[in-house]
């Protein structure tokens, strides 16, 4: 199996004045795409997709008719206003319901029983597109719940690549490696944020999620950010310090995690007895590549390694304001490097890579402020809560945004290599528990800027 082609985008949603029937094409060629991705993510031994890969996660063919069942929900129930197609199995695939771990036992539709359900869905949410004015109600305005659905199949998509890093056994899947920087990139380096206010969140993108509205200023001191995510290498130096054995690193809920669950690394790394370094990447050991964004820590384990390197996580004000703030117009961009759709020049997204490209390799892809890779290459952990922003209205169900808020979960930002260009946005917003790792996750460092100091 190999990684999805870059086709190129049309990754977002309408451009002004676009017309019914253009937007159609549009979103259509997105669903194609997402459903192309699940498809190669579904390409196993049926003896592979009922499988429990890891407590962690779902079997491989529930996140499949789970994302059918979304789809029949908000496109073919609601906008297409038709009759379910198997309401009996509507609880099954209610994330709500069954824990990750319990899926697993449950009377799921088999492999192939899945693949009908959801190509039946599909064609009747193909309906819906073609019958819907893609304006109006505001579920359809500018075909939000479309490019909501494409997200949610996206996001889908992502976890269930992370499912198959877990997996053991020899690898399934294929890619070429990123794009390496033209020239040496310094790890340490930094950006100077200067401090003010900026706007945060949107208001004007019309396939934002609810949590990422509305638009607001916020009012961020200057700090210093790195330019980089932090790599592998610059990791290795905490581990090699010995930085999981140092108490005073920790926060008290962070150590209890690092001894109860025993951690010594960041998961998937290993070391072998003449001190060589490993890691395990979709079933192939390799050495372990110094220069590339660290991957699969905890939230815990980046604030340890930050206060060993005496900065700390950005806010995620800071986080945004360093990807979108232009300091010579005073606004804020939808990406770090403009107004345009990603492209394969600007971030390693989509999966097109199946790991995170060395730092320097983007140089397209900075924001105004010269801070590289925001987008892609590794989740983000940030020093932030889960919270809704100020004038919050929950669109259009709870159990997207509003449920998660004030929960024990830290924000994450840019998106992946498993991210597709589809589901993100300098905007966009993730979270989860801060002890898991399974995620494509990575960090960055901050500090506070002395006043008047240049760096
Ligand atoms: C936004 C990534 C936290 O996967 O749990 C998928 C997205 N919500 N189906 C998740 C989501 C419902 C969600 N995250
Ligand atoms: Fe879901």
């Amino acid at each position: 199996m190999t990684a999805s082609p870059n086709l190129q985008p049309s990754t977002g949603p309408a451009a002004p004045g676009e017309s019914p029937e253009a937007m159609r094409e549009r979103v259509a060629v997105l669903l194609g795409r997402s459903r192309e991705r699940s498809t190669r993510l579904t390409a196993l031994d049926d003896g592979e997709l009922v499988a429990q890969h890891s407590p962690l996660m779902s079997p491989l063919v529930w996140d499949l008719a789970h994302i059918g069942s979304q789809e029949e929900l908000w496109l073919v129930r609601d906008v297409g206003g038709r009759e379910p197609l198997r309401p009996e199995i509507d609880g099954l695939y209610d994330a709500f319901q069954h824990t990750r771990a319990s899926r697993v036992e449950l009377p799921l539709l088999t492999p192939s029983e899945a693949r009908t359900y959801v190509g039946e869905v599909r064609d009747k949410a193909l309906d819906a597109l073609h019958r819907s004015p893609l304006r109006g109600r505001p579920l359809e305005h500018e075909g939000f719940a479309f490019g909501m659905i494409v997200q949610h199949e996206q996001q889908h998509d992502e976890t269930m690549l992370a499912t198959h890093q877990l997996r053991a056994g020899g690898p399934v899947l294929d890619a070429p490696a990123p794009p390496r920087p033209a020239t040496p990139a310094d790890p340490g380096a930094e950006v100077l944020v200067p401090g003010g206010p900026f706007e945060m969140g949107t208001s004007a993108e019309p396939w934002a999620l609810d949590n990422e509205r509305p638009a607001h200023t916020v009012d961020v001191p200057a700090f210093v950010i790195d330019t980089y995510p932090v790599t592998n290498g610059r990791y290795l130096a905490f581990v090699e310090a010995g930085g999981y054995d140092d108490r005073r690193l920790w926060t008290d809920t962070g150590w209890a995690y690092r001894v109860a669950e025993d951690l010594t690394a960041p998961r998937f790394w290993s070391r072998d007895t003449d001190g060589t370094w490993w890691r395990r990447r979709f079933g192939v050991v390799e050495k372990l590549p110094h220069d590339e964004p660290v991957v699969h820590v905890s939230f815990h384990e980046a604030r340890a390694f930050a206060r060993w390197a005496g900065g700390r996580l950005p806010t995620e004000a800071e986080w945004e304001k360093a990807a979108r703030f232009d300091p010579v117009t005073g606004r804020s961009r939808r990406f770090p490097w403009g107004d345009a759709e990603p492209g394969a020049e600007h971030a390693n997204l989509g999966q097109r890579h199946l790991r995170p490209a060395p730092v320097g390799a983007y140089p397209a892809g900075a924001s105004a402020l010269g801070v590289h890779q925001l987008l892609g290459d590794v989740w983000e952990w940030c020093d932030s809560g889960w919270h809704p922003y100020p004038g919050f209205r929950m669109f259009p169900y709870p159990e997207y945004s509003e449920v998660f808020f004030g929960g024990d979960y830290a924000v994450l930002r840019g998106g992946s290599f498993g991210t597709d260009p589809a589901a993100i946005r300098a905007t966009f917003r993730n979270w989860d528990h801060p002890v898991r790792r399974q995620i494509f996750s990575g960090f960055r460092l901050a500090r506070d800027a002395r006043p008047g100091a240049e760096l």
